[in-house]
């Protein structure tokens, strides 16, 4: 294999099901996921990594699958003393997940690139897609809300997605550059579709493709870029995608988010449950996939990823 046959842009949970779908359809080198950074962060000194954790622990088979973060059968005894000293503790840091960041911690202090420490984890957890930071320079999250600025993890986390939001930052993403792997992944001779997963487009994405040139990449590559609706009934499955686009004064509807993507995608997957929009999207010049995009099993992520190669087959090359 001379490269990916798909290119998957994703946030955590959401993104890393419908990757995880990828993975599973196709040989398993066929995958590269461009993953945000945006929510990194220095806790107790160590740097933690949620989505590209997420992507690792889910391709690597390894993920919590009642958290939705972090490690399966995980155990806590480091929280427990942690508490017990009186320590911070708002942010939970399982045991084995720990490990992880002492590791990534070592060597990135020892010089190793973000994309470096995260191809060697991939290669200790035999995941054969590769998993690509999307930035090794610092791109931070920064949340404005009628609370303050709040750094991402505080507002996510530390105030549970409390604080109406009214704008949001990407600190460090004019100056950063796209990870190591990147340009190389979008320009594989094999690439099918650049898939933007179903993670939260304003919160998750954004900050990927704030990156600069990363849209410029996008748009040249020979193959379509399709999005996957994060709204499912007009609602997102999880996480505050609507409750941000309703305090950000966007209407909570698939056409909002399809104009959010103009002039980046190609095609859009819409969820069933809202195919009365399909029309309105149709009408902003984006073609539109009707499917089921739930994934609550692992059948359904396999079903997902089978849905967007058929989408993108109708674009790439015979
Ligand atoms: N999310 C929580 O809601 N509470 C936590 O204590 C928490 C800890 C945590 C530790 C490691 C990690 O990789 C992720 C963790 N998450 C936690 C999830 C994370 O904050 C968010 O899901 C993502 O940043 C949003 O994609």
């Amino acid at each position: 294999m001379s490269g990916p046959r798909v290119v998957a842009i994703s946030g955590g949970v959401g993104g890393a099901k419908l990757a995880l779908g990828f993975y599973r359809v196709l040989p398993p080198d066929s995958l590269a996921v461009i993953v945000n950074t945006g929510d990194d962060f220095t806790h107790l000194g160590l740097h933690v990594s949620p989505d590209v954790d997420t992507l690792l622990y889910t391709l690597g088979g390894l993920a919590n699958p009642d958290l939705g973060w972090g490690r399966k059968e995980e155990t806590w005894a480091f929280m427990r003393a942690l508490a017990h000293l009186g320590g911070d503790t708002w942010f939970r840091l399982g045991d084995a997940d720990l490990a992880l960041h002492v590791e990534r911690t070592r060597r990135l202090a020892r010089g190793e690139s973000l994309s470096q420490v995260t191809a060697a984890v991939a290669r200790r957890f035999e995941i054969a897609a590769e998993v690509l930071p999307m930035s090794d320079d610092a791109v931070r999250t920064r949340v404005s809300t009628d609370a303050g600025v709040l750094d991402f993890q505080e507002y996510f986390v530390g105030r549970q997605c409390r604080p109406v939001v009214n704008a949001l930052n990407f600190d460090g993403a004019a100056q950063a550059r796209p990870g190591s792997g990147i340009v190389t992944a979008l320009s594989s001779p094999e690439i099918e579709a650049i898939v933007i997963c179903p993670s939260n487009p304003y919160l998750s994405i954004a900050p990927i493709l704030a990156l600069p040139g990363l849209v410029e990449l996008l748009r040249r590559s020979k193959a379509p870029v399709i999005a996957v609706s994060p709204l499912v009934g007009g609602q997102a499955v999880k996480g505050p995608t609507a409750k941000i686009m309703a305090e950000m004064e966007i209407p909570v509807s698939p056409e909002s988010v399809v104009r959010h993507y103009q002039g980046v995608i190609d095609g859009f997957v819409l969820d069933e449950r809202d195919a009365a929009a399909a029309g309105a999207i149709e009408g902003c010049g984006v073609p539109v996939r009707i499917a089921d995009t739930l994934m609550n099993t692992l059948r359904d992520k396999e079903r997902l990823a089978e849905t967007c190669l058929a989408f993108a087959a109708g674009w790439a090359p015979a």
